[in-house]
């Protein structure tokens, strides 16, 4: 069962860091601050259900190993089980558990690390019949973001995420013996007699309360991260955001475009909070460009959820670059786990083009391939600075290929707005209010930036709407608009390494 001959992911390196976590770690040991040298051994499992190759389940057992490798443990065992179904107690089976705590004591693992999310009763049985630590892929991966965290937002929705997954597993093992408060036929002190309360009560409650307490917080902190999207929203600039699975040179693309100096390196999940730069394009308007956390397969719906306000950046932007890489041994699955994603977040309708990075690292011959197998219309390295003038201009003609419908309300004294709405747009309807003249438009994204400020409502603008009806009226996204409406060669040539 053991799979050691399987391919490395690409994108591991072996690095191993100390571990100071931002919060309590949720995986125990693994984040109390030891060295790359007492990294804990732990037996990794993964299951290939029915409907699923075992192909699959290896890349991404592969993924659980690197994962695992970055919250500080090291993978002394992979053991890969075929199932139609889960079992529903114990996830693996009885017969399977005996195998996984057999391998564990072998290598004295006190941790075993499941690459699915596990219930809570799941995970409840295995520590029971295993005898040891046992986390699953959700817990693993809130335990990295919780080391990454460093600002008071990113703090507080990785807390968050943690509660809130660990509300339901919380264990009552002293359930029958801790009481707290007298409980009926016990004797506690004077005053705490009465019905009790379990440990297990308490620590619930204890967990409800902060959680009621960390969201305040963040809906305090996401006021002022709005009061700032509004601020950009009415500078009438076009929004890009930067996407991607984790590690595939977000940052580093967003630092060659635009210097802006945020941290890149060759870890996952580097970047947990937004930054935003204006870029000029070459033969255009400023427009703004964010960088956000990467995704990753299986990402936790928690952790998505707590995170909602920062990737309102995404959610908001007019246009998504979606960074791929071209070392992934599977670019296209990277591809789905993040539109996965993206569908998630509300963000499916936002128009999306692929590039595709890194490809210094493949033979010049293989990036035609790459680029049709992705469907991404252009090839850069972010890190040599590559291709980037042609991912620009590519970015300026999606931006006028665009388009978006606004309704805006110009006071009389702004007929230039009113003119130009016409030379630039298309008017659609006209009304004059007691306040100024209203329009309904449809204008180019790379146009829209000047009537945004005079928008009647800027949040229910609905470019999506707009760029997706003709995006299938036309026919050139059919199936799926976000694959870009023009193929590589619209926007010439790939781009040579
Ligand atoms: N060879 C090569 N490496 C690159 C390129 N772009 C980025 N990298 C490397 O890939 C690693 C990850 O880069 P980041 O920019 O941090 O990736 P990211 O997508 O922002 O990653 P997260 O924020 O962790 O999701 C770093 O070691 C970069 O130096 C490239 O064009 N070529
Ligand atoms: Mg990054």
């Amino acid at each position: 069962m053991s799979s050691g001959e399987r391919p490395r992911h690409p994108l591991s390196s072996r690095s191993r860091r100390g571990h100071a976590g931002a919060h309590p770690s949720t995986i125990g040991r693994l984040a109390t601050g030891e060295t790359a040298d007492d990294a804990e051994p732990a037996v990794l499992v993964g299951v290939a259900l029915a409907g699923h190759d075992m192909r699959e389940a290896e890349v991404s057992l592969d993924e659980l190993e690197r994962l695992a490798d970055t919250a500080g443990a090291e993978a002394v065992e992979t053991l890969l089980q075929r199932r139609d179904t889960p079992d529903p107690a114990t996830y693996i089976g009885g017969g399977k558990a005996r195998e996984v705590k057999e391998t564990a004591g072998s290598h004295e693992a006190r941790l075993v690390i499941f690459d699915d999310d596990l219930s809570p009763a799941q995970q409840r049985n295995l520590e029971d019949l295993l005898d040891r630590r046992v986390v699953d892929r959700t817990t693993l991966i809130l335990d990295i973001f919780a080391q990454r965290a460093t600002s008071a937002e990113g703090k507080v929705q990785v807390e968050l995420a943690q509660l809130r997954y660990q509300l339901p597993r919380l264990r009552g093992k002293w359930t029958y013996f801790s009481r707290v408060g007298g409980g009926s036929g016990t004797r506690g002190p004077i005053g705490t007699r009465g019905p009790g309360e379990t440990q297990l009560e308490v620590d619930r409650r204890r967990v409800r309360t902060r959680i009621t307490r960390l969201e305040r917080e963040l809906a305090h902190l996401d006021r002022g991260r709005r009061t700032k999207r509004k601020g950009r929203r009415e500078a009438g600039l076009v929004r890009l955001a930067l996407v991607g699975y984790t590690n595939t040179g977000k940052s580093t693309l967003l630092n060659a475009l635009t210097h802006a100096g945020v941290t890149a390196e060759d870890r996952l999940f580097s970047t947990l909070d937004p930054t935003t730069r204006r870029l000029h394009l070459p033969h255009g308007q400023p427009v703004l460009v964010s960088d956000t956390v990467g995704f990753v397969r299986k990402l936790p719906h928690h952790l998505v959820d707590a995170f909602q306000s920062t990737l309102e950046e995404v959610t908001e932007a007019d246009l998504l670059l979606h960074v791929v890489d071209a070392t992934s041994v599977d670019p296209n699955a990277e591809i789905a786990a993040v539109r996965e994603v993206l569908a998630e977040i509300g963000a499916e309708r936002v128009p999306e083009m692929l590039v595709l990075n890194k490809v210094d690292e493949v033979a010049p011959s293989d990036v035609p391939r790459l680029l049709r197998v992705t469907g991404a219309p252009v090839a850069i390295s972010a890190r040599h600075g590559t291709g980037l003038a042609d991912l620009q201009d590519a970015i300026g003609i999606r931006l006028r290929s665009l388009l978006v419908e606004l309704e805006i309300l110009v006071p009389f004294a702004r007929g230039d707005i009113v003119s130009a709405a016409y030379e630039d747009g298309d008017v659609i309807d006209v009304r004059h209010e007691p306040e100024g003249t209203w329009l309904r438009l449809r204008t180019s994204t790379a146009a829209a930036g000047r009537f945004r400020r005079w928008a009647v409502d800027p949040a229910a603008e609905d470019a999506r709407a707009s760029v997706h009806g003709r995006a299938s009226d036309d026919g050139s996204a059919a199936g799926d608009s976000r694959v870009s409406d023009a193929g590589p060669e619209a926007w010439g040539p790939p781009v040579a390494p």
